[in-house]
């Protein structure tokens, strides 16, 4: 028993959290709104390997700064600590843009996983990512992932089943060190 009960997605617009979330709960699905908010809430459930999952569509938000009701909506769930694990969507056909959007998420004390959305897309334009290396750089699991394809979710599903999510923290050092390592110097000054 891997000890994930609820995820939460999260990712800027237009990157498949919907999707996703559809994917995985079909019609268990539940739209309401978040307390004291007129920002909608979606959850939902979906079962795999035997156990049942909730699932959190959380706003699309292009950071965590509390800037739009959206982003304390989805602030104040992730430090709730009410979900287990975070997954981070991408859009992997835009792969570089995509990353440096990752700094915004940076202080995430819950574990974390990045799916490499869109993976289709990427593929029709001809880019081959090394998702391996990208794990091994930022240490999370990362997972080439196409959301708007449900027989594709099986690698999803196994990682339910890892044991070893304590680990999977989104660290600065290791977001920064692999800025560094793709485009040198110009991390810095973008973040400066
Ligand atoms: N080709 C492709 N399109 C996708 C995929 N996932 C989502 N989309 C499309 O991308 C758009 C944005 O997806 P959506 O789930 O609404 O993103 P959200 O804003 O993060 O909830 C929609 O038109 C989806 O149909 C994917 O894996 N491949
Ligand atoms: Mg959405």
């Amino acid at each position: 028993m891997s000890g994930i009960h609820t995820i939460a997605l999260l990712s800027q617009p237009n990157a498949g959290k919907s999707t996703l979330f559809n994917g995985l709960t079909g019609s268990r699905q539940h739209v309401g709104n978040w307390p004291g908010k007129t920002v909608e809430k979606k959850e939902g459930t979906f079962k795999a390997g035997g156990n049942t999952y909730t699932v959190v569509d959380l706003p699309g938000s292009y950071s965590l700064s509390a800037n739009s009701d959206e982003e304390i909506v989805t602030r104040d769930y992730i430090a709730s600590g009410k979900a287990d694990l975070i997954c981070i969507l991408v859009d992997a056909s835009q792969l570089e843009r995509s990353m440096f959007m990752l700094a915004d998420y940076i202080g995430i004390k819950v574990p974390t996983v990045l799916l490499l959305n869109m993976m289709d897309v990427s593929g029709q334009q001809g880019q081959q990512i090394d998702y391996k290396a990208l794990e091994k750089e930022l240490h999370i699991p990362v997972l080439p992932f196409v959301a708007a394809d449900k027989k594709k979710y099986g690698p999803f599903y196994n990682l339910l089943q890892r044991t070893d999510l304590p680990d999977w923290i989104l660290s600065e050092e290791r977001l920064k060190g692999y800025y560094e390592k793709e485009i040198g110097g110009a991390y810095q000054k973008i973040r400066d």
